[in-house]
């Protein structure tokens, strides 16, 4: 049973001091006055209201941006001035880690000891990466074929939109607005309305640090709202954004109909984890297990699908199941507790659509399948076996703590069933056969493979989708380029007539 929301034995409360939008350097209510309910998954409790911005919101916080952009001296500063600024914006945020890893906690039902060691910190680093390519950013010498002397110019984009999504507040934003900061583009960040309160956090400490007024605003509000006109806006350059296929593509259709701003997406999956015989088949348990259930199966690369080679196919079952019932769900604030609630009503809602779909469909349950306790979001971890691979709980991305497990004799037929998904965006691969690693690896059409491990992410490590799972990446030195566009320069080299 969860001991929901008894998190005072273990962790002093954050009170909550930013509620209200960040528009140029200032907190402001929204032009309409309406708020919004924050809620607390671990209670159903409200937390918090906070403003609620529209598109009139937004379109103050895209003056802003292009007035930073257009005139201010964020993209004319030398791009070292940009990183020391955004270097001491990361020392602020690891002086705030607590508070900010308490907030995510009773704001997406995270971890509070992983928020506090892992998200929160990540934030940090991910800024002091870009911060050290801020000056580095340059373009190339060109070979011309005639008497020219040619060159590229590397240029900030402009004013970006950045649709953060609620799984992981702070990496996810910070793996947008950095390379943004580093490239010297100006923006307007939405986080999810699950999620609002770190995003207004961060807003404040990159005041602190220095961050020119109009560099970065917040717009806290719904999707079809101030998403939308984020999407649809004529003045912003590009959007990259995070959340679900359905609504990637209606970001994409809206920056069609209105100015053709650059896209870039990071969309669902349904990722397949291979486990071939040869695997240490209590590590690969493990694995398979925390591949899904890490951040209670939110997070767009869970391993939702497990291939298991038919030899070991027994055993890895025998473990896994042992595993999955000692894996302890409860409150996020608890250190024993592994898993916390889902997110939101709504997701809670979908997982358990999905669950009884699935034993509808014909799906043997495993183990779990329930909600835990009274109040609050909490799903078992749940494992499907007997699954076709035509069945929904196998197609559709869940986004929660449930497994589909399947059975395959050989490389060719995993390859086959692993790649039978509209998504590309993560593999993991277990065997000590390095010819099967490397077959297998390059065979699977995912932006990401894992051979032996999984989630090892590094924010030198590019990470996006292949097919359904969108484009563009997140991470590494590409995405900084997603904030950037090249420039041809040319002039005769002799001061010849041509
Ligand atoms: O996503 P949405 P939802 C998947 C996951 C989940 C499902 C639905 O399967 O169960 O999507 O989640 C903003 N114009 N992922 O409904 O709606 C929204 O306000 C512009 C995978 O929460 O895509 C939020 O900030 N923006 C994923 C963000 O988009 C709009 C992470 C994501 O919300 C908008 C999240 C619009 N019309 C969900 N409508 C991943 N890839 O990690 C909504 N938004």
């Amino acid at each position: 049973t969860p001991s929901n929301g008894s998190s005072d034995s273990f962790v002093k409360m954050p009170t909550i001091k930013f509620t209200k939008l960040f528009i140029d350097g200032e907190f402001v209510d929204s032009v309409s006055g309406k708020t919004f309910e924050t809620i607390d998954p671990r209670t159903e409790e409200v937390i918090a209201r906070v403003a609620e911005g529209d598109k009139e919101d937004v379109n103050l916080a895209v003056e802003a941006a292009r007035g930073a952009f257009d005139h201010g001296p964020w993209p004319r500063l030398p791009g070292s001035e940009r990183g020391r600024i955004m270097m001491k914006f990361a020392d602020l945020i690891d002086e705030h880690v607590e508070e900010l890893a308490a907030l995510e906690t009773i704001d997406a039902g995270k971890l509070f000891g992983l928020a506090k060691l892992v998200d929160v910190p990540s934030g940090a680093k991910t800024l002091r990466y870009y911060a050290g390519a801020a000056d580095k950013i340059h373009g190339e010498v060109l070979k011309m074929s005639r008497e020219f002397h040619a060159y590229t110019l590397r240029e900030p984009i402009g004013v970006v939109g950045l649709i953060i999504p609620w799984n992981f507040p702070t990496t996810i934003l910070f793996s947008k607005v950095s390379p943004a900061l580093a490239a010297g583009c100006t923006m307007v960040v939405k986080p999810a309305e699950q999620t609002p309160l770190s995003a207004l956090y961060y807003a404040h400490l990159a005041k602190l640090a220095g961050i020119p007024n109009g560099v970065l605003n917040v717009i806290t509000g719904f999707g079809p709202t101030a998403g939308a006109s984020i999407s649809s806006h004529m003045d912003i350059d590009g959007v990259s954004f995070t959340g679900s296929t359905k609504i990637g593509r209606e970001i994409m259709q809206a920056a069609a109909k209105s100015n053709l701003k650059v896209v870039s997406l990071e969309l669902g999956g349904k990722s397949p984890l291979v486990i071939f015989d040869d695997a240490d088949v209590e590590k690969a348990a493990q694995l398979a297990l925390l591949g899904i259930l890490f951040n209670k199966g939110e997070i767009c690369v869970a391993s939702s699908r497990v291939f298991v080679q038919e030899g070991i196919y027994d055993e890895f079952v025998k473990k896994l199941v042992e595993k999955a019932k000692d894996w302890v769900v409860g409150d996020p604030f608890d250190p024993k507790v592994n898993q916390g609630p889902q997110v939101d009503k709504k997701q809670f809602e979908k997982i358990l659509f999905y669950i009884d779909h699935g034993k509808r469909e014909g799906a043997t349950l495993l183990t779990g399948g329930k909600p835990v306790g009274g109040k609050g979001y909490y799903i078992e971890p749940t494992i499907f076996t007997d699954v076709k691979e035509d069945m929904l709980i196998v197609k559709d991305e869940i986004f929660g703590p449930v497994m589909a497990l399947m059975k395959f004799k050989t490389i060719d037929e995993a390859i086959k069933k692993a790649n039978n998904t509209k998504y590309g965006l993560a593999a993991g691969i277990v065997t000590k056969n390095l010819d099967v690693a490397n077959t297998v690896s390059r065979s699977i059409r995912a932006g990401v493979v894992w051979i032996n491990c999984y989630f090892a992410f590094d924010r030198d490590c590019p990470y996006g989708g292949y097919k359904m799972s969108g484009f563009g990446r997140d991470n590494g030195l590409e995405a900084l380029h997603k904030y950037l566009q090249v420039k041809s320069v040319v002039t005769p080299i002799y001061n010849s007539p041509w």
